[in-house]
């Protein structure tokens, strides 16, 4: 059976790729799409969203405009830039579906009502809808079948350091833009599995030169849509796996073998000077605090048959 699910996103560039890839994948059922602030601003992540999904025919997927801020803070600066369109220059024309006339938070929680412990939701972005789904119907723990994010730095290897995406030295993006949120959602308990950058950002994971070229040959719009963003990345000093990040939570959907997860204790931090964002993982032997959430995160993952799934569907 499909996995049904929604995709919870700030398209972005890699949003925007996995969103691709969940639409070509089989094995997953694309209910809607919910937008947020986070890379962008709401009114362009919406638009983009939609770009998305007419550059593939797909306009029969609603599209749901969700917060177009934090829940308690300002929205931070973003140091890193998915071009003047948000899509790595690809520049798509404008769309001309319509968004859903619900508010993204609504469709989360009568979707998941629809379908009890079927619906898998995709957060690729800050955690913001899903927080306010949480507060608005508690049952949703028990409704969604879980949530697959990308979301956290645990501390587990050097990229999780090393490749810091928010904006102080110890904090993702999705959990800094609005750490409030990302609170409420690991301390909620939801089943939820958190790849953060420890397992979807490795910068030694890209496209060979062969990849590159089959995707610029492909007479898919797709294809062409990937290869731009990766040239605009390339043109900054990044290598293609900048690309792809959110597509790590499309690629557990599909094969959760993919990725090798551990269970841990974990807190989000909103109130550090230097940490605000961080996700902390109590990995001591004694003393644990017992009081944080058990959750679920990515640990490591193989990453050639990632790429190969990537190239393999965006290729199809
Ligand atoms: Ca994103």
């Amino acid at each position: 059976m499909k996995k049904k699910v929604i995709i919870d996103c700030d398209p972005g560039m890699d949003d925007s790729a996995a969103i691709i890839l969940a639409l070509k994948s089989p094995e997953l059922d694309v209910q809607a799409i919910t937008t947020v602030a986070g890379n962008y601003p709401i009114d362009i992540t919406s638009s983009n969203a939609r770009k998305v999904l007419e550059l593939l025919g797909r306009t029969d997927i609603p599209v749901a405009r969700g917060c177009g801020h934090p829940l308690v803070r300002p929205a931070p600066n973003d140091p890193f830039t998915h071009g003047r369109d948000g899509q790595g220059e690809n520049f798509l024309p404008a769309p001309t579906m319509p968004l859903a006339d619900e508010h993204a938070v609504d469709l989360i929680i009568r979707t998941a009502r629809a379908n009890p412990g079927e619906l898998w939701l995709l957060c690729l972005a800050p955690m913001t809808n899903l927080a306010l789904a949480l507060r608005k119907e508690p049952e949703l723990t028990e409704l969604l079948a879980g949530v697959i994010a990308i979301s956290g730095a645990f501390g587990l290897n050097e990229y999780a350091f090393l490749n810091g995406t928010g904006d102080n030295p110890q904090s993702e993006w999705n959990v800094y833009f609005d750490p409030e949120a990302a609170k409420v959602v690991y301390e909620s308990g939801v089943d939820l599995v958190a790849l953060g950058l420890d397992v979807a950002t490795h910068f030694d994971v890209n496209f060979s030169q062969q990849d590159l070229d089959d995707f610029e040959n492909s007479p898919n719009p797709e294809c062409r849509f990937l290869r731009q963003a990766i040239r605009f990345n390339n043109g900054r000093g990044f290598q293609s796996y900048c690309t792809i990040i959110d597509c790590m939570a499309v690629g557990y959907a599909v094969d959760p073998s993919l990725v090798e997860t551990m269970t841990g204790k974990v807190g989000v931090e909103t109130r550090g000077e230097l940490t605000l964002g961080m996700t902390v993982l109590d990995r001591r032997h004694h003393h644990t605090w017992s009081h944080l959430p058990d959750v679920r995160i990515g640990k490591s993952a193989d990453y050639g048959r990632f790429l190969a799934l990537l190239k393999e569907r965006f290729l199809a």
